[in-house]
């Protein structure tokens, strides 16, 4: 038994141990432009694989229904004091799984089923939990939807007033996952205020931006705000919520036992020690070059001719419209772009003419090739290696019947990986990739 117990992932599981040397070494090789991806440090991965894994703790910092507490509280309070000396939060709920169980948390805690919720349309850059039909929030709640402006694409706040003066709703959200504008939180929030709804803001993306001082912050006017901690704040997996002191008490019950039984323990210390690190100088640094870096690939992919929604960023993300080649191109330039090992999303854009699955847009972000280290300069060559492998996907397009879809995608996939200039592109991916080492020295295997 206390073999088992201590024996290497490489012994215990040879197979577990190859996959995760695979994932580490994709990284160390591609461009990885995800914009709601990461690299997290050893440190928070120290904290993530550590013995607190180990436990269960319902409840709360001094009020838990399991004994010897004593660590994990320590832990958990050393989290929530840092998130709220950081954000200037009231409260922080410390303990959400991730962002989804976080956000249905928030609307348990201040909703009733059937209740109005004004937030942003999922294909116009808002989440899946902020009432998409096809979620629980929105079979659960009464959602309406803003979008952004079909000129400008970007959010107009006085028709979102107008809307809310129409629809009386009980809760504003605001927040995007594919958004490349700053949000005014201030003016969502003032609206809320004037039409008597609660306001809250979903951050996930946008935090360590906030947090570096290069986007508004939504403190101190939001009621309510919820950000995962795995995105721009390079933590681990999960989420927090940060409230006012008068929306403490729903939403810890919210969180505990309403949504959630027993706290992630490595995970609350993985975000301790995230948000440790997030009030050092330097990410202060990696926030602002995160900006530089999109701006830069932003002007670069435009150098090329490519169209891009609103026309460019404020943020971590660019959204880039394929519809000039066709509708739904998403899917070929992501799988072109993958076989040249630059690792991007396909997704809709507004007013997206073609469907979720395959949608006119990709969605790219600097948060992990900022965290490698690499500037401006590095921007402009990635713009050039993307525009050479979008420029080889022209020829194809997708086909109407939907049968013949699955079949015309395998043999495009074929075809685009004996491409010659997507073999070079991909040759100097990782040549780029290599001169930006990733956790250097580590082995699974
Ligand atoms: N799935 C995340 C994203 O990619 O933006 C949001 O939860």
């Amino acid at each position: 038994m206390m073999e088992m117990m201590d024996r290497k992932l490489k012994e215990a599981d040879p197979e577990i141990a190859k996959a995760v040397e695979g994932e580490l070494n994709w990284e160390r090789e591609t461009i990885h432009l995800i914009p709601s991806d990461n690299l997290a440090s050893r440190a928070v991965l120290e904290a993530l694989g550590s013995v607190f894994d180990n436990r269960y703790s319902e409840g709360y910092a001094g009020k838990r229904y399991y004994g010897s507490q004593e660590f994990v509280d320590r832990a958990e309070t050393l989290a929530i004091e840092r998130a709220k000396k950081i954000f200037g939060a009231e409260h922080v709920n410390i303990q959400c799984y991730s962002g989804s169980p976080a956000n249905l948390a928030i609307y348990f805690a201040l909703l009733n089923p059937g209740d109005k919720v004004l937030a942003m349309d999922l294909t116009h850059g808002g989440h899946l939990t902020h009432g998409s039909p096809v979620n629980f929030t929105g079979r659960s709640y009464n959602f309406v939807h803003y979008g952004v402006d079909r000129e400008t694409e970007r959010i107009d706040y006085a028709a979102v007033r107008e809307m809310a003066i129409k629809e009386k709703p009980k809760l504003i959200v605001s927040g995007a996952t594919a958004y490349s504008r700053q949000i005014d939180f201030k003016k969502f929030a003032a609206i809320a205020k004037e039409v008597g709804a609660m306001s809250m803001a979903d951050i996930s993306h946008i935090t360590g931006l906030i947090i570096g001082g290069v986007h508004p912050s939504p403190f101190p006017e939001t009621d309510v705000v919820m950000t995962t901690t795995h995105k721009t704040l390079r933590g681990p997996r999960g989420a927090m919520i940060m409230c006012k002191k008068e929306f403490a008490e729903k939403i810890d019950k919210a969180v505990f036992p309403g949504m959630q039984g027993g706290p992630h323990d490595h995970a609350t210390a993985a975000k301790a020690v995230a948000l440790k690190e997030a009030m050092q100088p330097e990410f202060k640094d990696y926030a602002a070059q995160i900006v530089k870096n999109a701006r830069a690939l932003a002007k670069g992919l435009i150098e090329n001719g490519i169209k891009l929604v609103s026309g460019g960023t404020d943020n971590h993300l660019i959204l880039i419209n394929l519809t000039p080649i066709e509708k739904g191109h998403g899917i070929f330039a992501q799988k072109a772009l993958e076989k040249a090992n630059i690792t991007v999303n396909k997704n809709t854009i507004p007013y997206e003419p073609s469907t979720p699955f395959y949608p006119s847009g990709i969605r790219i972000g600097t948060p992990t090739i900022t965290t490698r280290g690499m500037k401006e300069p590095e921007m402009a060559a990635i713009a050039d290696m993307m525009a050479t492998v979008i420029k080889e996907t022209e020829k194809y397009s997708l086909p109407a019947e939907k049968a013949e879809r699955k079949p015309y995608l395998e043999k495009f996939s074929s075809e685009i990986s004996q491409n010659s200039k997507i073999r070079k592109v991909r040759d100097d991916v990782i040549k780029l990739s290599r001169r930006f080492p990733v956790y250097e020295g580590l082995t699974y295997v």
